[in-house]
């Protein structure tokens, strides 16, 4: 991967992100003071941004893949998945009220999550060795919250700001994936009763292990691997949906059950 970032660079951006994630206040994105900016040093920020919360006490539980589905890209104006990680300080209870106090501009997104059961390594992982690793999927609803001004970033810039990770929220029905046909299945997003998005599975590469595959062979490049008993998410099924105090959100999944929660001040 081709760094164009010093060390020094990295580190003041990672600081910068940290600073804006703890005190939830918007920043412009990277790339305007550093326009050369490549994904390799996006990435680079990150595991800064990771090894600091590794350091602070925080659980690294597992990661999450983004912009796997035409909806979200053409939401963001991306065309270049990406990954970022998940500790314990980000996940909250199923039906819990989430605060907004903490974050600039929360949206919340539909997924399909894994838990594996066995290690995963690239390169060359593919969607039938996501499978044959899983031992279960779930539902969930992250909640994601760019820092970047406006939620407009390009990809090196959303990367180094741990691909906008903000909260997260599992819950619904477990099931084996040799019961389902993960490509079908349907989604729908409620806010406070109505109906605001609508989906289905396949629109998240084709099959969500596919996105799983892609955040494993991306995490090969970084060095990295992905460990049994990881919580992984396979990225927003629909655009994502800002919220706002006061609304409930219902995320309901065909054969997944469905998922709760309420913003609050
Ligand atoms: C980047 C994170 C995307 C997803 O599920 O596609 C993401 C963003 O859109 O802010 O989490
Ligand atoms: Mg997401």
């Amino acid at each position: 991967m081709n760094l164009t970032l010093s060390r020094e660079d990295v580190v003041r951006l990672c600081e910068r992100v940290e600073g804006a994630q703890a005190r939830a206040y918007a920043i412009p994105k990277l790339t305007n003071e550093y326009p050369d900016m490549t994904i390799a040093d996006g990435y680079a920020v990150q595991s800064e941004l990771r090894k600091r919360f590794v350091a602070q006490g925080h659980k690294l539980i597992g990661w999450k893949a983004g912009l796997t589905s035409k909806a979200k890209m053409q939401q963001m104006g991306v065309d270049v998945p990406s990954i970022g990680f998940l500790t314990d300080r980000m996940a909250r209870p199923e039906n819990s009220a989430i605060s907004t106090a903490d974050l600039v501009h929360p949206r919340v997104e539909c997924e399909v999550a894994f838990v594996m059961k066995q290690d995963l390594r690239g390169p060359g992982c593919t969607a039938r060795d996501v499978l044959a690793a899983t031992d279960y999927v779930l539902p969930a609803v992250e909640i994601i919250d760019s820092r970047f001004s406006g939620f407009k970033f390009d990809l090196a810039s959303v990367i180094a700001d741990n691909a906008s990770s903000a909260r997260f929220v599992g819950g619904g029905r477990p099931r084996y994936v040799e019961d389902l046909d993960l490509r079908t299945l349907g989604v729908v997003i409620e806010i406070n009763g109505e109906i605001v998005a609508t989906g289905a599975s396949a629109a998240v590469m084709g099959h969500p292990a596919e996105a799983i595959a892609m955040l494993v062979n991306i995490l090969a490049e970084l060095g990295e691997s992905l460990p049994a008993g990881s919580f992984v998410m396979s990225g927003g099924i629909t655009e994502a949906i800002a919220v706002k105090p006061g609304e409930n959100v219902v995320a309901r999944f065909q054969d997944l059950g469905s998922v709760s929660m309420r913003f609050v001040e």
